[in-house]
């Protein structure tokens, strides 16, 4: 299949004329500028990678709005994963799979290419496994799969209540999972979906709060395929103190003291460091994952993100908690998060002329793709077809001069979602409706 875009986003910034070849399997095989539109299928309008979504928990999406309510004096991040735990409590693997197709549909319309699942919620609702251990995950993959977005699902370690290793509270008893039954969990899941381009099945620890270092040590190391393996990591004040108290270290830094810590690494809510942390962090090659919705919605804090970028640090977004669907809306908060606390501006581009807008969609598309473990985030020979078509008939886009097309399409556009999205080569949204 051959595609021509008079103006696509690359690697090296916008180009005109843009002719892409596309294998049958979906991947990018050749990228010419300059190219003639010829006898091809041509794209109505800029054209950028699509973006991958490192984190969400989509059963969550059933509680986004109804958890803002003052309830108690000191409403805080606790009190919401009370309410969350009830949500988690009634969730069975149909109605998680009808939940999270409709989820990932609205992720997908909205310019989303692949999600990364962080699936905590193994067992049933009583405690004990489903006849298949693998049926909540299950269900999320087909959910992903019928909705037309690739997905990295990774089941996620969950041992303990807090760092002191206190024994899982009733109301978690869901997510109780050992060391052996999560790779069980895993390799049946890889058997099941072996071949399938469009599915990633890696690993994830919970947090340091909820794995002993013991089993962290045995889950972060196994994987002979180099899958990715995430973890939330130093999300709340309150959690660093607890990972401190525990362990003499803070939680980066004990990662960073005790494990290989890599290109497979994804640290979700890296949001406290300190400045050594947050350098030697920028050279491991591992993705810092931040959603800066749900953190805002949480009130966890913020990320020291101007000193990462410019130390050249690896990063990208999620939906999380699934407040906000849209990754315009994320990179958006990113940025306006950082001019609030800074009071200064253009925040993210840390190079003169710079665009604000190109830095974070680009950063975010290469570092989400590297989290997800896909072959994505670029327009570039080797990578998936996985791209969207900016609507730029009306409104913000009309008109804009490559330079500012994606400044614009963050800062500028209410109701900012593309034209069409292509997944792998295949059309998942035709003019910002979900075709299947
Ligand atoms: C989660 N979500 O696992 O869904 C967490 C809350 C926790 C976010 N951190 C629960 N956004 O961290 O213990
Ligand atoms: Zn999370």
């Amino acid at each position: 299949m051959r595609l021509f875009a008079a103006m696509a986003f690359l690697p090296g910034g916008w180009a005109p004329d843009v002719g892409l070849e596309v294998a049958p399997d979906g991947t990018i095989v050749e990228v010419q500028v300059g190219a003639e539109p010829g006898d091809t299928e041509v794209l109505d309008g800029p054209v950028l990678a699509g973006m991958p979504n490192l984190h969400a928990h989509a059963f969550q999406r059933a509680m986004a709005g109804s958890a803002e309510r003052r309830g108690a004096a000191d409403e805080d991040f606790w009190l919401w994963r009370g309410a969350m735990y009830a949500l988690a409590g009634t969730i069975e693997p149909d109605g998680l799979y009808e939940l999270a197709r409709g989820v990932y549909r609205e992720m997908l319309v909205a310019g989303y290419t692949a999600v990364a699942e962080f699936h905590y919620v193994h067992r049933d609702p009583r405690g004990a496994w489903y006849a298949d251990k693998a049926a909540t995950g299950r269900a999320l993959i087909e959910a992903a799969k019928d909705a037309g977005l690739a997905i990295a699902l990774l089941p996620a370690l969950y041992m303990q209540a807090d760092a002191a290793g206190t024994p899982l509270a009733p109301r978690q008893r869901r997510f109780a999972t050992s060391v052996d039954e999560l790779l069980a969990i895993r390799d049946a899941l890889r058997d099941a979906y072996d071949g399938d381009d469009d599915v990633v099945v890696g690993t994830a620890a919970h947090s340091l709060r909820a794995v002993s270092a013991a089993a962290l040590d045995a889950l972060a190391d196994d994987d002979a395929r180099g899958a990715p393996f995430h973890i939330h990591v130093a999300e709340q004040e309150r959690e660093v103190a607890e990972v401190l108290a525990a362990t003499g270290m803070r939680p980066v830094q004990f990662l960073l003291e005790r494990h290989h810590v890599d290109a497979r690494w994804c640290l979700v809510h890296a949001t406290h460091v300190d400045d050594a942390e947050r350098a030697a962090l920028a050279r491991t090659g591992a993705v810092v994952g931040l959603a800066p919705t749900t953190e805002a919605n949480l009130g966890d804090g913020l990320f020291p993100l101007r000193a990462y970028l410019a130390d050249g640090g690896a990063l990208g977004i999620g939906s999380d908690s699934n407040v906000s669907l849209s990754p315009v809306e994320e990179l958006r908060w990113l940025e306006y998060g950082q001019r609030l606390a800074t009071r200064r501006r253009v925040v993210a581009a840390t190079v003169d002329g710079e665009s604000c807008g190109e830095v974070l969609y680009a950063r975010a598309a290469v570092g989400g793709a590297q989290a997800c473990g896909f072959a994505a985030g670029a327009l570039a020979p080797g990578r998936r077809a996985d791209l969207v078509v900016l609507d730029d008939r009306h409104g913000p886009l009309a008109g804009a001069p490559p330079g500012e097309v994606l400044d614009r399409y963050l800062f500028a556009t209410d109701r900012a979602a593309p034209r069409h999205v292509m997944v792998r080569g295949r059309w998942r949204v035709r003019d910002g409706v979900a075709l299947r």
